[in-house]
């Protein structure tokens, strides 16, 4: 899962980048794009991990791409430079800035922010899809092409976000490469100050991000860089001090996982215990491809135990044994927590 971090200068876009990927990129004032991965934690895999001692254990990972906002007065609002970068990216995260930073002019308006970025995601779509419109309209193209198009037209120039459209009504299909930046998931990340690390999300900000079909998230992003800093031990402890329930990086993969509405499926044995990343409803052909392309092209059939049935039981001789291996063919919808194993021929 590739998750692009934007936002405008001085919001706090690096130091959450740090804070997430345990690196440490300087802060303040642009810099470069950087890429960096995390792992993703999962109980499950520790658990499974310790049951089977595999020469190699795998979590499933995020990789986030920190670009840097334009800076200066009179430029509030995201580069050609930057829109680009986020382009190939899977989901983007826009990180809002609500402390007072020396280094940004005026007081913090994260409201103001948001809308400044969904006007300019939605101006940047429209010419775009304007520019392809015309092209297929002169070239005669079939009419639910056009009618995609304009769908998707009419949507952005009332200022609602590709997102938004249901798929019954936009047929995306035809909307394929051109990197829309309103069509992205997106996961709005309120970066608030020190004295008000566990606040809530402002109510009319909650509300015009779920209006925006997105998702939120509030954290004080340099509290979170000394919490990462922390051993497990006093993490809990700060945490609890501080009144959150976890740190930023679990909520921020939750919170990611449920917009982008990810799974994890799992392989064990002794040469590796993997977790796979696969959209929830994923059909188990499609998800032995994820391992494999052989496994997809040859699939004969999966052969699952639910974490939960494995654990119960304590190993895949015992589920057997009950009779509790469930065999499944290619249509079987994989379930979160599945363990898989793949009978292919090719
Ligand atoms: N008080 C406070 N300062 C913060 C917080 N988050 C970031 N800062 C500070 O704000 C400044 C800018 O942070 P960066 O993370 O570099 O911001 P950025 O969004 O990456 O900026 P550009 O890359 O220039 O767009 C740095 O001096 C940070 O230390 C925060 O939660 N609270
Ligand atoms: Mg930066």
């Amino acid at each position: 899962m590739k998750i692009g971090l934007v936002g405008f200068g001085g919001s706090g876009k690096t130091t959450v980048f740090n804070t997430m990927t345990g690196l440490d990129a300087p802060v303040g004032y642009g810099g470069e794009v950087r890429i960096g991965t995390v792992r993703v934690p999962d109980p499950r895999i520790d658990r499974l991990s310790q049951i089977f001692s595999p020469k190699k254990t795998t979590y499933a990972e995020i990789s986030f791409c920190d670009v840097p906002g334009e800076h200066g007065a009179a430029k509030k609002g995201l580069s050609p430079r930057g829109l680009q970068q986020i382009r190939d990216q899977e989901a983007l995260c826009l990180v809002l800035g609500n402390f007072d930073n020396p280094a940004v002019e005026g007081a913090p308006d994260p409201f103001g922010d948001l809308e400044t970025f969904h006007a300019e995601c939605c101006f940047a779509d429209l010419e775009i899809l304007e520019k392809r419109l015309e092209r297929a309209r002169k070239e005669r193209s079939p009419q639910p092409e056009l009618t995609a198009l304009e769908v998707a037209q009419a949507a952005l120039e009332a200022e609602r976000p590709l997102r938004s459209i249901p798929d019954t009504e936009l047929d995306r299909s035809f909307l394929k490469g051109f990197g829309l930046l309103s069509d992205r998931p997106l996961l709005v990340m309120v970066n608030v100050d020190e004295t008000r690390s566990a606040d809530p999300m402002p109510e009319p900000l909650a509300r015009r991000i779920a209006e925006l079909s997105a998702a939120g998230l509030t954290l004080c992003a340099s509290v979170e860089a000394d919490i990462a800093a922390m051993d497990p031990e006093e993490q809990a402890e700060f945490l609890r001090d501080l009144g959150l329930e976890s740190s930023a990086l679990d909520r921020f993969i939750r919170a990611a996982y449920e917009l982008l509405d990810l799974i994890s499926f799992f392989t064990v044995g002794p040469d590796e215990v993997r977790a796979w990343t696969i959209r929830r409803g994923t059909r188990a052909r499609r998800a032995a491809g994820k391992i494999h392309s052989d496994l997809e092209r040859g699939f004969i059939r999966a052969e699952v135990t639910p974490y939960e049935t494995f654990i119960e039981h304590g190993s895949e001789a015992a589920v057997k044994a009950a009779g509790k291996l469930q065999i499944e063919g290619q249509d079987y919808v994989v379930a979160d927590g599945d363990i898989l194993h793949v009978r292919f021929n090719v």
